[in-house]
């Protein structure tokens, strides 16, 4: 090798040594960087689980503070728990509602207080595709404050959407409750885009409340969205209103007793304070051949099936995985006069207005609901000798302000 190769030589191992180096160096800069970015993603997401933990404690104690141990019945090991039966066919009424014209529901299931469950009423639902995962709820709820309960003064307890996915998701959390938080919001539809997802079931168009007022309606319309085992407990839903409940996924375990003797071991029993303890302990024994009242029908609900609860039936209802729903109360011409009956007394002042809407609108039902007044005042004049002629104006103790949020 001569001198110059010699001198090129080294030259070239300088540049390559150089080059490595530098190239050391670059790496090394790269994964300094990548470090921190990590650093940063998992202090944030730390932060982000930190905000979420905390808010989901604060959000339990706010709405159920008598509850020391959600988990004392081990409800997320019992199966059973969510088979209960669900084979069995259940024993309310089956229809299509593709057959049916709202005279017929109107005349053969409305009037005769039929519960019933109506298949085929929502095919054409954007919200059968819209609202089917948890994942397409979120494009449509993320950032909204969803109402999960209500506090020990009866105010709203709200988590916001995200939080009660990853909630319902949490082994330490909503998959270990017995009874998991369950959003039951009636302001969910009106300030959201989930509005533009459904309409109203002709069978059910008829909306004879909006005819009180806006502003003195009471809530009627609720988004119900839950994992396995919440639910509702037992109750009748308010004022004398029907309803309707159509599931667009998941399914739901009904039980339904009808009006009038129901007794305090079904309505209150000791210690059941959830649809999920409900079913538990209260429905095994109302199966047993020695139960001696009346045994509840009972049904399991599907995705796209609608459930039509007649005023004054008790229903309790448990998720069986996870669901979403809405559900409407409504008053009808099949259930005009029951509704008048209630709202008179506990909402005089909405009544009034909803009587003077209605001698335009509806005369013949403004009719039935002036002769429930009149027939009232004949009986408190009757009933107290000492009773002025004029108008009772409703009962002194009733309440305009009841709440009728039915869970
Ligand atoms: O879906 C539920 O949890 C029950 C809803 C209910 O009570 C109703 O629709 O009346
Ligand atoms: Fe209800």
């Amino acid at each position: 090798m001569c001198m110059r190769d010699k001198r090129e030589n080294i030259t070239d191992c300088d540049t390559r040594h150089g080059d490595a180096t530098k190239n050391k160096g670059n790496k090394l800069k790269k994964e300094e960087k990548q470090r921190r970015k990590y650093l940063k993603a998992v202090s944030k997401e730390e932060k982000r689980r930190r905000k979420y933990l905390k808010a989901v404690s604060k959000i339990k104690k706010k709405a159920r503070s008598e509850l020391t141990n959600w988990s004392q019945y081990g409800y997320c090991l019992k199966d059973s728990m969510m088979d209960l039966g669900v084979d069995d066919g259940g024993s309310v009424l089956e229809i299509d509602g593709l057959g049916v014209s709202f005279a017929e529901f109107s005349h053969t299931i409305e009037k005769r207080h039929v519960p019933c469950l109506i298949h085929n009423l929502l095919k054409h639902w954007p919200a059968m595709k819209r609202w089917n995962s948890v994942e397409r709820l979120m494009e449509q709820l993320k950032g909204v404050a969803c109402k999960v309960g209500s506090d020990d003064d009866g105010y709203a307890v709200r988590m916001l959407f995200e939080h009660f996915v990853e909630y319902l998701r949490d082994p330490e959390h909503g998959k270990k409750d017995d009874s998991p938080l369950y959003i039951f919001d009636s302001t969910l539809v009106e300030k959201t885009t989930l509005k533009h997802d459904f309409i109203v079931p002709y069978i059910f168009s008829e909306d004879l409340l909006k005819y009180a007022g806006k502003s003195r309606r009471p809530p009627h319309q609720w988004m119900c969205i839950g994992g396995p085992r919440s639910g509702t407990s037992i109750h009748v839903d308010p004022l004398g209103t029907s309803a309707w409940n159509a599931l667009v996924c998941g399914h739901k375990r009904w039980a339904m007793f009808p009006p009038g003797s129901v007794p305090e071991e079904v309505l209150k029993p000791k210690g059941v304070n959830s649809a999920a303890r409900w079913f538990d302990v209260v429905w095994p024994k109302t199966l047993l051949d020695s139960w001696e009242y009346h045994k509840p029908l009972h049904v399991v609900q599907g995705p796209g099936d609608v459930i039509f609860v007649p005023s004054g039936w008790w229903h309790v209802v448990i998720n069986l995985d996870f669901t979403v729903a809405v559900t409407e109360n409504f008053c009808s011409t099949a259930n005009f006069h029951k509704v008048f009956m209630h709202t008179r007394i506990s909402r005089p002042k909405m009544t009034q207005r909803w009587l003077a809407c209605l001698s335009t609108v509806r005369p013949d039902l403004a009719r039935v609901g002036q002769q429930i007044i009149n027939d009232d005042e004949r009986c408190s004049d009757i009933s107290s000798p000492s009773s002025s002629s004029t108008s009772s104006g409703g009962s002194s103790s009733s309440s305009d302000d009841e709440n009728s949020a039915s869970s």
